[in-house]
């Protein structure tokens, strides 16, 4: 398998230098609170103005605007569903994360970070999220094994950092290393 594995770390996302970072935005597109404010705060005004543009965005879909006064060239908003702990959930998370994968092969992007999306303000439980979230990366790298793109799961906190590196560790185990 030619994908490269999946990164994890802690931190702010407004401060990884890659080709996009994710934002868990609404609807709307217009700014919000928790890692949209953070992102919106980072990259200026000019953000908001590209955003108004771009006529808002479903749950489950994704758009694209360039990163202005961050790091990343780019950054990727989509919407995750407010938990409602039905079927149609993880459904709709799962999505998120595919769409957003989508649109950074469609620009020729290698670099991606992702917040955990709707674990916030959203709702959804975040040992829940995080599996979701594992398995429709791992199965959109899997589908796309010739294309070199490395994800990164941004977590806030320790608690996400440690439940996406145990479900990546039971997924996808490191390879040994080559003497
Ligand atoms: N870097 C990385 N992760 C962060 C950061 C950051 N700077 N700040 C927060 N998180 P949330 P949602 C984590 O609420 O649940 C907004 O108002 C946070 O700990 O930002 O999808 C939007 O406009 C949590 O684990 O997004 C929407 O209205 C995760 O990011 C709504 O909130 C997501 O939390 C979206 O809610």
């Amino acid at each position: 398998m030619n994908a490269l594995r999946p990164q994890v770390i802690t931190g702010d996302i407004t401060t990884v230098k890659c080709d996009a970072i994710v934002n868990a935005a609404n609807e709307s597109l217009l700014g919000g609170g928790g890692v949209d404010g953070c992102i919106h705060r980072a990259a200026g005004p000019e953000l908001l103005a590209e955003c108004r543009t771009l006529g808002g965005c479903k749950a489950g879909e994704a758009k694209i605007t360039r990163g202005y006064l961050l790091p990343a060239a780019y950054v990727i908003h989509t919407v995750g569903p407010v938990y409602h702990g039905k079927e149609q959930d993880a459904v709709l998370l799962r999505r998120c994360y595919e769409s957003s994968l989508n649109l950074a092969l469609e620009h020729e992007l290698h670099s991606i970070a992702f917040p955990a999306i709707s674990t916030g303000v959203y709702g959804y439980p975040i040992a829940k999220a995080v599996s979701v979230a594992v398995a429709a990366v791992l199965g959109w790298l899997k589908a796309h094994e010739n294309y070199p793109l490395q994800v990164i799961f941004v977590c806030f906190d320790e608690r996400t950092f440690e439940l996406t590196e145990q479900e990546l560790a039971r997924s996808c185990p490191a390879e040994p290393v080559r003497e």
